[in-house]
């Protein structure tokens, strides 16, 4: 794998700030785009914009086929049986919502289980869903690692929940969970499983059919594709179920004043214009990732996390939160009487771009008694040399905050 090649495709990087070279450790917020998907979103609006699934006209049939061949290439990167189980949303959070409020009306739930490393995204929807049905949020504890108690999440699943939501990857803590086991085991006692898959999709091979989730989200705009776009990958039985998330155009099949009738699927939860030019964007980043070597961009990055983490180690002060086994994407870390904010700040002078706080998972900050963290995120573009950079300022920073 040739990361200068790679970077090559990623104009963005080659930049200074404050007269430093860019280094860009925030991927786990978004990635940066290569060409290829800034491209195709262009020609999309030079070449093919249209509304979709409407008109009769060449350019509206080209783009509905432009978009139905997107879909198409989701359910293939996913391993879906089939194209009508990828709904199309605006990403992760616009999923989850859509299916904590679509499976609250299907089955008023009065439990749901959780982990205790979960993204907002992944909890307030849950929390104000089963508050609605007068019901309650279970949450499956993890050790000071950061590693989910397997135990005591199936001690909370004989409790009966209906419906089982937990992160692929965490976004804090860099953990991967056990999913395939944590959904047998959801299954055995019968709730229905829905997979984060945020920050495992850049990263991880996805088959949702050899998980055998119910369902599964993510976001365009971190794997390399445009904003705005993402979407849900559900099994055609739950997703013939369920009730429509938002009415409007698109998504009818009859209306009159007494009565409507809905579209079939997908499209019964796709109400409205969809982002078009984002989801061809989205197709072009998937065809990004299959041209690489996935296992060697996996190995490379995590070689990036382990490199980081051996050499931040011999700062003074260092704490590491988060040191699951299984790990994949970034490290987050705190030193001893130094805010993160302060650090992140002064390492941002020199060029360094990483996240500080409690990255939208608070209840992860008040499990580790901090206020946050210093988080570095990578992607198949970031070098060792890159890791070099980030040790050192965040060195000199930690000497000047002291
Ligand atoms: N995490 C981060 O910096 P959206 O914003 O809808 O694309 O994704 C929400 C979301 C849901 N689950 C997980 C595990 C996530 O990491 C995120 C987004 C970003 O960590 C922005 S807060």
């Amino acid at each position: 794998m040739d990361v200068n090649e790679i970077r090559r495709q990623f104009p963005v990087l080659d930049q200074q700030v404050y007269g430093k070279p860019l280094v860009y450790l925030d991927n786990a917020a978004t990635t940066q785009k290569p060409l290829c998907v800034i491209e195709r979103e262009r020609d999309y609006y030079l070449h093919e914009n249209c509304n979709i699934h409407r008109g009769v006209h060449y350019l509206s049939q080209m783009a509905t086929e432009a978009y139905e061949n997107a879909r198409r290439t989701v359910a293939r990167f996913v391993n879906a049986k089939e194209a009508r189980e990828i709904v199309f949303t605006r990403g992760t959070t616009e999923s989850l919502n859509l299916l904590a409020t679509s499976l609250g009306h299907l089955l008023s739930p009065k439990k749901v289980l959780i982990t205790a490393m979960e993204h907002h995204s992944n909890l307030v929807p849950w929390q104000q869903m089963v508050k609605l049905y007068g019901g309650e949020l279970l949450v499956a504890p993890m050790d000071d690692n950061g590693v989910l108690d397997l135990q005591a999440y199936e001690d909370l699943l004989k409790q009966g929940p209906q419906i089982v939501a937990m992160a692929h990857v965490s976004n804090t803590l860099a953990t991967v969970n056990p999913i395939k086991e944590m959904i047998r085991l959801a299954h055995q006692y019968g709730a229905i499983t829905v997979v984060d898959g945020a920050q495992s999709m850049a990263h991880l091979p996805i088959d949702v059919q050899d998980l055998d989730c119910d369902f599964f989200v993510f976001s365009g705009h971190k794997m390399y594709a445009p904003m705005g776009i993402g979407g849900l990958y559900g099994k055609t039985e739950w997703l013939e179920k369920m009730p429509p998330y938002q009415f409007g155009g698109e998504m009818v099949d009859t209306v009159s004043f007494e009565k409507t009738t809905f579209n079939k699927l997908p499209f019964k939860f796709e109400a409205g214009t969809p982002n078009v030019g984002a989801a061809l964007g989205l197709e072009t980043a998937i065809q990004f990732l299959e041209h690489l070597d996935r296992a060697a961009v996996a190995e490379h990055e995590d070689l990036l996390v382990k490199t980081a983490m051996e050499k931040l180690a011999t700062i003074e002060g260092m704490r590491f939160i988060g040191q699951a086994p299984e790990r994949s994407g970034l490290v987050s870390f705190i030193i001893d009487g130094i805010h993160p904010y302060d650090l992140g700040t002064i390492i941002d002078k020199m060029g360094v771009a990483v996240r500080t706080g409690h990255h939208c998972a608070e209840p992860v900050m008040t499990r580790f008694g901090i206020p946050g963290t210093v988080r570095a995120s990578f992607a198949v573009y970031n070098t060792l040399e890159e890791v070099d950079v980030l040790v050192k300022a965040v060195e000199r920073a930690a000497n000047m905050l002291r």
